[in-house]
């Protein structure tokens, strides 16, 4: 058989690292093929999850700032300042958290999907066309974010005026200057060339980018065992790649986005320069129980409890 799998991302980008690993494992331990499709391919973030929703598609990676609009407990992962920015926590709470494993496949199946992963693709900066050190220098500015109502919240919270777009429209409403900022890892930054439509890089500290990689349930409860296992390990196998992939990935593409444009400003804000934007997570929290469905109190507190274990495993 061919199993289809999308992502939102190009070939030579984390979800497309992850993508080619994960199909060279399945056609290494099965006579199954993976046919890949990258962003651009068949659509929108939006329209892989509905082709794979309705069985065209076997696989999606699609990341919760999309999938929040259809999971609204998925929103959790946009409350500022509750991922941590140490790598050895963050991983060891990907590898171990209940509220993933546990908490969020039942969610996931109600939407017709095998949650089959979460993993981390690099901390969040925000690129703007003026440099920001306080929410005052974000006030009027039009920031894009995923379609996801928590990170509209978490910006307003912030400051500014977030504006929900698709990713596909977002270099040209840069461009024309219809917003005036965004957010991604410094990884995505270089590759989708952010630098050249934004001038200051801004590390807020207040977020790990988050995406999940999943398959239609039908699809994968008719397969027999031994596949499912197949699928299981290469996930297994592409997590643990993909974790690796990242040891040093963001300095790296932070000294290629110096080297395109040696004027832009890559500003690491302080704790100081942070209390007031870290201030506003306690009230996202708030909306996040009252937007993230029946289950947002029960995943919270699981996140939360997990986020203290990978703190404590990692040695603080
Ligand atoms: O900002 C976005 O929409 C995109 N960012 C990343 C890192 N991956 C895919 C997603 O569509």
């Amino acid at each position: 058989d061919t199993w289809r799998y999308a992502f939102e991302e190009a070939l030579h980008e984390v979800q497309g690292q992850f993508a080619q690993k994960f199909k060279e494992e399945v056609e290494a331990n099965s006579d199954h093929t993976v046919q890949l499709f990258p962003f651009g391919t068949l659509g929108e973030s939006a329209d892989i999850m509905e082709q794979t929703q309705s069985g065209i598609l076997h696989f999606v990676n699609q990341s919760p700032g999309f999938t929040g609009a259809l999971i609204p407990e998925a929103q959790v992962f946009f409350v500022p300042y509750l991922l941590p920015q140490n790598q050895d926590q963050l991983v060891s709470f990907f590898r171990n958290s209940k509220a993933i494993h546990e908490l969020f496949p039942p969610l996931y199946e109600q939407q017709g999907l095998e949650l089959l992963t979460m993993y981390p693709e690099g901390e969040v900066m925000l690129t703007t066309k003026a440099p920001v050190a306080s929410p005052e220098d974000l006030n009027e500015v039009k920031v894009r974010v995923m379609t996801n109502p928590l990170l509209v919240s978490a910006y307003q919270a912030f400051g500014a005026t977030p504006t929900p777009l698709p990713w596909g429209e977002t270099y040209g409403a840069l461009q024309t200057g219809i917003i005036q900022g965004q957010e991604n890892p410094a990884f995505f930054i270089e590759s989708t060339k952010m630098y050249e439509v934004t001038d200051h890089i801004t590390r807020l500290g207040h977020n790990n980018f988050t995406t999940a990689l999943m398959a239609n349930k039908d699809f994968f409860d008719g397969l027999p065992e031994e596949d499912q296992q197949v699928i299981r390990d290469a996930v297994d196998a592409a997590f643990d790649y993909i974790i690796d992939y990242q040891t040093g990935l963001s300095d790296e593409s932070l000294a290629k986005i110096e080297e395109a444009k040696p004027s832009i400003t890559i500003t690491e804000l302080t704790e100081e320069q942070r209390q007031p934007f870290m201030a506003t997570a306690e009230a996202v929290e708030q909306e996040f129980l009252k937007i993230g469905g029946p289950q947002a109190e029960a995943i919270l507190e699981q996140m939360k409890a997990d986020l203290a274990a990978a703190a404590e495993a990692a040695g603080g």
